[in-house]
C-alpha cells in the first residue's frame, strides 16, 4: 500500500519538474529572433565564440528618429524586423545539390536540345548535312557562333580520331565536350562570408533590368543563406515603387531576415548605405541589396547603379555585384548585359527562368561575352527553386 502512495508522489514530483522545465524554454526560443537563435546555435555546435548582439542593442530595433542622420534631406530608412507574433519562420532546403534535385526541370526545359543533339550525333554517317544540322540546333539554343564552330570543329575531330560507334559513345563524347565548353575551372563560388578581420559583412548587389527576377533572386538568395546557418539583412534599394520594397520585405520575414527599407521615391544610395550600415551594427554575415533596373536611359541608369555602389563602398568593397539575366530572352538578355558590365564590375551571373526556354546555350554565350561565371540559376518561382550552378549537373539535365 505504501508503496504505492511514494511511487505515485515520485511520478507527480517527475511531472512537475519536467513541466517546469520544458514550457519557459519553449517560450524563450519563440520570442527570440530566428536569424539570431540560428547564429548562436552554429556557434555552439562548431565551439568558436560568436559574439551576439544582445536582443535590445541591434540597430534595427532603434526608433527612426534616433538614428543618426547620415543623408540629410532625405527620410531615414527603417528596418523592418518580423512581428514578434510572425507565424513559425521556415526552414529553407540547404542549397547543396539543389540542382541535381531540380535537373528534371532541366531536362523537360531542354529536352529538345539534348535528344537532337544526340540523334543527330548517333547517325551512322556523320556527313557534312549532319555537322550543319548540328550547328544550326547548337546556334538555335543560343549557345553564340563562335562557341558553336568550336563545338562542332572538336566533335567532328573526336568522330574522325576515335570514332563514334553508337549511341553510348555520342553521349559520353557530347557529354565531355558541352561540360569543356561550359568551363567547370571557373571559380563559382559566392563570396558571402563575413569578413572577420574588420568586421564588416559581405555586400552583395543584385542588378539587372526589370522583371528578369531580381527581387526574387534576392529572396531566394536569402533562404540559401539562412539555410547555411547565416545572419543576412536584406536591402531594398529600389525605391521606384513601395511594392518592390513590400515584396522584399515578405521575402525576408518568412525565412525572419530583417529588410532595411527607404519610403518610396527616397535616394536608392542612401537606403543601400543605411542597409550597409545596419549589417555592420547588427554583425550579420551577408548584406544582399536589391535594386531598381530602370533600362529606359543607359545614362540615367550608369549614373543611378554606379552611385549605389560608390556610396555603399564608403563601408569598404562590395563582395559580389551579380548581375540577373532572365534565359528566356536571348539576343536582348546579351545586350542588357554588355550594358551592365560598362556601368558596374559584374562579379556573377544568375540567369532566371532557365525553366522556361529551350535556349540553354545562353549560359555559354553570356560567359564568353562578359568573361564572368554563371553562379546561380533560376528554375522556376517557387521559393527554393534557385541553384548553385555546377556544368555537370546542368549537362546531364540538359542530356536528359
Ligand atoms: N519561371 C520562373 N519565373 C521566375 C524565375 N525567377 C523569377 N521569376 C518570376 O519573374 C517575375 C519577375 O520577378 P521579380 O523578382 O519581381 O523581377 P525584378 O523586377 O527583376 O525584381 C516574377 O513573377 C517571378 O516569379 C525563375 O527562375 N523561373
Ligand atoms: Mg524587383
Amino acid at each position: 500500500m505504501w508503496e504505492y502512495i511514494v511511487i505515485a508522489a515520485v511520478i507527480v514530483v517527475i511531472a512537475v519538474a519536467l513541466t517546469a522545465f520544458l514550457v519557459p524554454r519553449r517560450r524563450a526560443r519563440r520570442v527570440e529572433p530566428p536569424a539570431q537563435a540560428d547564429r548562436r546555435d552554429a556557434a555552439s555546435r562548431s565551439g568558436t565564440a560568436v559574439e551576439s548582439p544582445a536582443p535590445d542593442s541591434g540597430v534595427e530595433q532603434r526608433p527612426a528618429d534616433q538614428r543618426p542622420a547620415d543623408h540629410a534631406g532625405t527620410e531615414p530608412p527603417v528596418t523592418e524586423l518580423p512581428a514578434p507574433e510572425e507565424p513559425a519562420v521556415e526552414r529553407p532546403e540547404p542549397a547543396a545539390g539543389r540542382l541535381v534535385r531540380l535537373r528534371s526541370r532541366l531536362a523537360r526545359s531542354q529536352t529538345g536540345l539534348g535528344k537532337g543533339l544526340l540523334a543527330l550525333l548517333s547517325r551512322e554517317r556523320l556527313d557534312e548535312d549532319t555537322w550543319e544540322e548540328i550547328e544550326d540546333t547548337l546556334l538555335a539554343a543560343d549557345l553564340g557562333v563562335a562557341p558553336a564552330g568550336e563545338l562542332v570543329e572538336r566533335l567532328r575531330t573526336r568522330a574522325r580520331v576515335e570514332g563514334i560507334a553508337d549511341a553510348e559513345a555520342a553521349r559520353r563524347v557530347l557529354r565531355e565536350e558541352l561540360i569543356a565548353l561550359v568551363d567547370p575551372t571557373l571559380d563559382r563560388t559566392l563570396r558571402t562570408d563575413r569578413h572577420v578581420e574588420d568586421a564588416r559583412p559581405a555586400v552583395v548587389m543584385v542588378v539587372g533590368v526589370n522583371g528578369t527576377g531580381k527581387t526574387t533572386t534576392v529572396g531566394k538568395l536569402a533562404r540559401v543563406l539562412v539555410a547555411e546557418d547565416r545572419d543576412v539583412l536584406l536591402g531594398a534599394a529600389d525605391t521606384f515603387r513601395a511594392a518592390a520594397a513590400d515584396q522584399l520585405t515578405t521575402w525576408g520575414d518568412r525565412v525572419g531576415v530583417p529588410t532595411v527599407r527607404g519610403p518610396e521615391g527616397s535616394d536608392p544610395g542612401s537606403v543601400a548605405f543605411d542597409a550597409v550600415k545596419a549589417g555592420i551594427e547588427s554583425e550579420v554575415d551577408t548584406v544582399v541589396i536589391d535594386t531598381a533596373g530602370r533600362l529606359q536611359t543607359k545614362v540615367g541608369l550608369m549614373d543611378e547603379l554606379g552611385k549605389v555602389k560608390r556610396v555603399v563602398e564608403k563601408h569598404g568593397p562590395v563582395d559580389e555585384v551579380l548581375l540577373v539575366l532572365d534565359a528566356t530572352t536571348g539576343q536582348n538578355g546579351m545586350m542588357q548585359a554588355r550594358v551592365f558590365a560598362e556601368v558596374v564590375d559584374v562579379t556573377g551571373i544568375v540567369l532566371t527562368k532557365l525553366d522556361g526556354t529551350a535556349k540553354g546555350g545562353i549560359v555559354v554565350a553570356v560567359q564568353r561575352e562578359l568573361g564572368v561565371p554563371v553562379k546561380l540559376v533560376g528554375l522556376g518561382e517557387g521559393a527554393d527553386d534557385l541553384a548553385p550552378f555546377d556544368p555537370e549537373a546542368f549537362v546531364d539535365g540538359i542530356l536528359g
